[in-house]
């Protein structure tokens, strides 16, 4: 049994030297990849591994798929499955590392095998010869609809004897509508101010956020996710203060020149804006913040 994985981007390569050590476990992406990868681990070590990698649209695949980890960027997603689609045994379980919550309804509606959605908190990022895992997270797993419980649980168990601790969870729709909050709050405004995610402490960006808080509150309600127990004020200081040296992931696309997730997170609030009735000005302002820069 193996485990593949679709996107070899930071997560993708995070996934594939975790897991390397463990069990058979295959890259795949566009392009060539090393034999090698390096990882740099948040102690500061660096291991090089082997890699079996390969290119998604010509690869033979295994014929028996542990799961499919999809770790591409959200707007990547569907054209990367349907690079491999067709030479996967059609119940393949499908993993969704995607942010935001765009593309998880569309593939758990269409997909003919077991769909799970994954949140997490892992931070890592791409260096050319591999990864940098920055910092230690945590992964909850689920399905959107509650099922497929014993397959979140044994995939969460091979994650965590992995070195990254995963937890099954029945609720993973709220949890990705959290991490949603809190990447909408931060993302659009780093990533056009070009700062670090501390830096959203300080004027005239601290404002801005709470702004935002306070536009999204209703917004969520309305779609009846529950407010997180602290309150999302809370929430999202905690995560700025926890992450104030971060240049958040948007910041890393723009500063690459790469499209960047703005559809994903910021689509499904404004439409949820629009469908309740509510105040969308600053979810507004923070998507044409970003025009001019490279989208998908
Ligand atoms: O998830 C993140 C991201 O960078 O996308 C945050 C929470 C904003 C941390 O940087």
């Amino acid at each position: 049994m193996t485990q593949l994985i679709l996107g070899p981007g930071a997560l993708g390569r995070l996934l594939a030297l975790r897991l390397g050590p463990y069990e058979p476990v295959r890259l795949l992406g566009r392009r060539p990849l090393p034999a090698r990868l390096a990882l740099t681990t948040p102690e500061g070590e660096t291991l090089y591994r082997e890699i079996d990698s390969a290119l998604s649209g010509e690869a033979a695949l295994p014929e028996t798929v542990t799961a499919l980890h999809l770790t591409t960027k959200s707007m990547a997603a569907e054209a990367a499955l349907a690079s491999v689609a067709p030479r996967l045994p059609p119940r393949t379980p499908l993993v969704l590392w995607q942010n935001g919550y765009e593309v998880q309804p569309r593939l758990h509606a269409s997909w003919t095998g077991p769909v799970l959605c994954a949140s997490t908190s892992e931070g890592a990022y791409v260096v050319e010869n591999g990864v940098v895992h920055a910092g230690h997270g945590h992964t909850w797993l689920g399905s959107l609809d509650g099922r497929h419980a014993d397959l979140a649980t044994a995939l969460a168990e091979r994650l965590g004897r992995a070195g990254l601790p995963a937890t099954a969870v029945g609720d993973i729709r709220q949890r990705l509508w959290h991490k949603l909050a809190v990447n909408a709050a931060i993302n659009p405004l780093v990533a056009r101010f070009g700062i670090r995610n501390g830096q959203l402490r300080d004027r005239p960006f601290r404002p801005m956020v709470d702004a935002m808080i306070e536009e999204l509150a209703p917004i969520l309600a309305a779609e009846g996710i529950p407010a997180p127990e602290p309150g999302w004020a809370a929430l999202v200081w905690g995560v700025i203060e926890g992450t104030a040296t971060n240049r958040a992931s948007m910041l890393q696309d723009v500063s690459a020149g790469r499209p960047t997730e703005r559809d994903a997170i910021l689509g499904p609030l404004l439409a949820a804006a629009r469908r309740h009735g509510l105040a969308h000005d600053r979810l507004l302002a923070a998507y044409h913040g970003l025009d001019g820069l490279p989208q998908a």
